[in-house]
């Protein structure tokens, strides 16, 4: 690509459209096609399901998949990097139970990075996912009063055993928790760059803000209903709906319609085909839970919404997106809590944000790094005036 070279017209019309397709910069680590998803550094995400996250952080940050030794080592440096520099459990305890858990995990991330940061994007980076294992552990027995007790942080276990491991939970099937909650992982940790989490982790590093400071803005980002927390809202409706029944799930989609409110796990900016992130967790329940209520309201509801949806030409894509199924799979292996869901993502959202930022900041324009944001804004309704 010249420097010289159009990419984009802008007109009057791409203003006040949340930069929808307006370019602004690239991208090493993920690309999003409208018909085929994302791909992790050329990768299709469906080829990467079977990989551990361990891997996936190796691919995202050194673009290349590693080799038998080099997924070794991974493991081992996330090890060494995992003990949190503080006390969390004491700081969670502070924090008001009704507040959301996505506001807590931005809580952790930032306290965290007050107690320690290095400076070093990568360090830095690398440090956090390390942490993410236990934060989450942490803020899950914390809010449900299991803080006594705590099993110590095994570092020799993976990401996903050492989150199980600290949750300890009786009753639980280990194995299938820790396979869809890695599965999960995989699928949610980074999709290009310009979701709205991802972008704004990127703006708030621009002004060399720690990583933490970043990763917590872009976990607010990430907390809202349109984005992340669209998994915790179609869990909620599934369990609102109660039945499998196609008439009855029409009829709840129409009337959600009617009430103008959005029929969550529908619908994006830029894929217009189902998300194959989708496709792959409908694969995994239909292998794991095929009989499970909830799954078998959300097989209905993506028969269902779609059709429904594509009655309004104005809806550019009907089809399931990635959160229509995570909350059915993560309420069948025990996580039953939908208000949890969007941590998750945010767990997964650290690694492909922090790999994004770490090019943005020490890659990008010959290692300078991309200069602070600063788009441009016209005035609107704002004639020149004087104080009399
Ligand atoms: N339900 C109801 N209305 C919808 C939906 C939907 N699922 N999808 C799009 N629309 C509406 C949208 O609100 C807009 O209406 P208006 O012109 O009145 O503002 C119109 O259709 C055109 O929207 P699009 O250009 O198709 O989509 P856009 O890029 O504006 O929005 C989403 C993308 C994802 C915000 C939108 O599809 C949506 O609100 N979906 C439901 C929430 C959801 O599942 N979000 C998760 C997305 C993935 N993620 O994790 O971030
Ligand atoms: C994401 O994974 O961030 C969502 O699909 C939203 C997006 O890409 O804009």
């Amino acid at each position: 690509m010249s420097d010289e070279e159009v990419l984009l017209e802008v007109t009057n019309g791409h203003l006040n459209t949340g930069l929808r397709g307006v370019p602004v910069g690239t991208c090493r680590t993920s690309f999003v096609t409208p018909t085929e998803g994302v791909h992790y550094c050329g990768y299709p995400i469906n080829e990467l399901t079977n990989f551990s996250p361990e891997d996936i952080v190796y691919l995202l940050f050194n673009k290349e998949l590693p080799n038998p030794q080099q997924s070794v080592e991974i493991r081992e440096d996330l090890a060494k990097r995992a003990k949190i520099p503080g006390d969390l459990v004491a700081v969670f305890r502070t924090l008001p139970k009704y507040g959301h858990p996505m506001d807590w995990l931005s809580v952790a991330i930032h306290t965290i990075g007050m107690w320690e940061t290095t400076g070093d994007w990568k360090e830095d980076a690398m440090n956090l996912i390390a942490r993410m294992p236990r934060i989450m552990g942490l803020m899950h027995r914390v809010r449900e009063g299991r803080d006594e007790d705590i099993p110590a942080d095994d570092t020799s276990l993976s990401m996903v055993q050492r989150f199980v491991s600290t949750l300890d939970l009786d009753e639980i099937d280990n194995d299938k928790m820790e396979r869809v909650i890695a599965t999960y992982l995989v699928l949610h940790m980074d999709h290009g760059g310009g979701n709205l989490s991802t972008f704004t982790g990127k703006a708030i590093a621009s002004s060399k803000a720690t990583v933490y400071s970043a990763m917590a803005g872009a976990m607010n980002a990430l907390s809202g209903p349109l984005h992340g927390r669209a998994n915790q809202s179609c869990l909620e409706f599934v369990l609102k709906i109660g039945t499998s029944d196609p008439v009855e799930v029409e009829r709840f989609v129409r009337g959600e319609l009617a009430e103008k409110r959005p029929i969550f796990g529908f619908g994006h900016a830029v894929l217009r085909s189902e998300d194959p992130r989708a496709t792959t967790q409908f694969a995994l329940g239909e292998e794991i839970c095929p009989n499970d209520e909830n799954f078998k309201i959300i097989r209905t509801l993506r028969e269902v919404a779609p059709r429904v949806l594509a009655e309004n030409p104005k809806i550019r894509n009907p089809n399931a997106n990635v959160d229509i199924a995570s909350g059915a799979l993560l309420h069948h292996v025990g996580l039953e809590d939908p208000t949890y869901y969007t941590t998750f993502f945010g767990w997964a959202r650290v690694m492909g944000i922090g790999a994004q930022i770490v090019d943005e900041r020490t890659v990008f324009r010959n290692g300078k790094g991309t200069p602070l944001y600063r788009p441009k804004y016209y005035a609107e309704q704002q004639t020149l005036r004087h104080v009399e």
